[in-house]
Formats: structure tokens, sequence, C-alpha cells
């Protein structure tokens, strides 16, 4: 089988201290968690930032740190988000994207999202849709609901892309449920050449991942999307969600893609 790929996503936007005090939110932190994860098998970081008192922040110079300091300790491929948190405005958004990582995320579609919505609009799209390519990187596109990807598409038919890669975000309250048949449909509308990932939310996400696993697909884990090992207990950190996944990815014969690897996958700096 293919090898996998694992994105570590660290921080997120809603998840606070309070709710998990080994949340990595100031950029020294998540470059300690990014390395941890790294070394635990993950080759991409999906990376948000905080403002100091532990806000969401698209501020492109907290990035600038957060991938030094990952930079410093390992040839992780870094992925901003470029969704950063719900009502903030796309200029906000985009911001670290000028920082030319090798990936971003592009969500394609607007969608409800617990009790907020996360507004995408065509137009806000298209725009970051240029920018992104302008400035070299490869989108991965957030998929929360399956006309998303009918979005993806469309901006792709128009532009050049070498790779197509798609993150499927599962099981967010208000947006298409966490259920195989879900994410065998999800994998059916993208092309066979494309790669993809599962983000499941929540308590979705272990059997989400162990799904993607035996479908071919990649996976993506950590406290954005959930802070628990198993009901009622915390994950230690984010590095044991990495290690769960190595460790059942071995028992089913999935090896795991180094960064390196990963970039082979992904048609990175080709
Ligand atoms: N925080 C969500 C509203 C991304 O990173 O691009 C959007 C999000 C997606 O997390
Ligand atoms: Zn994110």
């Amino acid at each position: 089988m293919n090898k996998l790929m694992i994105t570590a996503a660290l921080t997120g936007a809603e998840v606070t201290k309070e709710q998990h005090p080994a949340l990595p939110v100031t950029p020294e932190e998540i470059a300690i968690a990014a390395y941890e994860c790294f070394k635990a098998g993950a080759s991409i970081i999906h990376i948000h930032a905080r403002e100091n008192d532990g806000t969401p922040s698209q501020n492109i110079e907290i990035y600038r740190e957060i991938i030094e300091r990952i930079k410093e300790k390992c040839d992780v491929i870094i992925q901003v988000s470029t969704g950063g948190a719900v009502g903030m405005t796309m200029e906000e958004r985009m911001q670290p994207i000028f920082l030319k990582p090798e990936m971003a995320t592009l969500s394609t579609g607007t969608v409800n999202f617990g009790d907020s919505v996360f507004l995408n609009s065509p137009n806000d799209m298209e725009k970051l849709a240029d920018s992104m390519l302008n400035e070299g990187i490869l989108p991965e596109f957030e998929i929360f609901e399956v006309g998303m990807i009918q979005n993806a598409l469309k901006l792709v038919s128009k532009r050049d892309l070498k790779h197509l890669h798609f993150d499927f975000v599962i099981g967010v309250p208000g947006a298409i449920p966490a259920t195989i048949e879900n994410l065998l449909l999800l994998k059916s509308q993208i092309p066979n050449d494309a790669t993809w990932t599962v983000a499941g939310i929540g308590r979705h996400q272990l059997p989400m991942a162990v799904y993607a696993m035996l479908m071919g697909g990649h996976v993506r884990v950590g406290f954005e999307d959930n802070i628990f090992y198993k009901k009622g207990v915390f994950a230690n950190s984010n590095a044991q969600l990495i290690e769960r996944i190595v460790r059942i990815a071995d028992e089913i014969g999935r090896e795991i893609a180094t960064p390196t690897e990963a970039r082979k996958i992904l048609g990175l700096g080709i």
C-alpha cells in the first residue's frame, strides 16, 4: 500500500487552554509540539497562531516566528491555515501565505460551523486561490461538505495545478456527518489521481482515521480537531495522538511517509 502521510493539527482556532492545558499556543509551545509530532511520524504540520491572550490570530509576524522555530528543529512540511477563525476577513486570513510556506489550506465553500457560519464567498475563494498560486503554495482543499468539492474543482479548472490534495473535515456540527458512507461519497467525488486526508472531529477522529488508512487515504489528527484519547480521557499531547496512528498503521501495513516522501507524494518542490 501507499505510504501514509500524517498531518498534525496542533492548535486550531477554537480550543482553549481552559479546555486542555497542554494546548500549544505560544510560538515556542507550537514549535515543541511540532517537533514531538515530527519525531512521532507526522510529515505535515497544520498551523494556527494565537495572540498572547490566547485568542486566534492570523498575524503574519506570529506565523513567521512559529515557522522559524519549527524550521530550527526539523524539516517538516509547513501548512498554514487560511481559515483562521470564523468572523475574520479574507484579508486577515490570508496573511500567512505571504511567508511562502509549502502548503496552505483553502476552504472551498460556506458552511455552518457549530453555532456560527464559516464564510467563503466565491470571490474570496478565487482571490485566495490566485494569491496562493502566485506564492507557489500547494493548496489543501478543506472540504466540510460534499458540494465544496465541486467548488474546488471549478477553481482548479481555471488554473494550472500540478497536484490536487483534499482534506475531508468530517463531523463538524452543522456540516457533513462522520459516517463511512459519507467518506466513500467524498472520495468518489475527487479525481483518481488526487490525494486525500481525513480530519474526523471529536470522537470521530479515530474511526475516521482508521477508515482512511484502510482506504489508502491519509490522516490528520491533533488537538485542533479532538482533545481526547478516548471517551472521558484527555490525550496527553498532540504527539500521543500521532503515536497511536503510527501503531495502527504498522498493524495494517501502511508505512509512514517521511516529510521528504510526503513532498514526493504531493509533488512539492518538483
Ligand atoms: N477554524 C475554522 C473556522 C483551516 O484551518 O483552514 C477554519 C479552519 C480551517 O480551521
Ligand atoms: Zn485549521
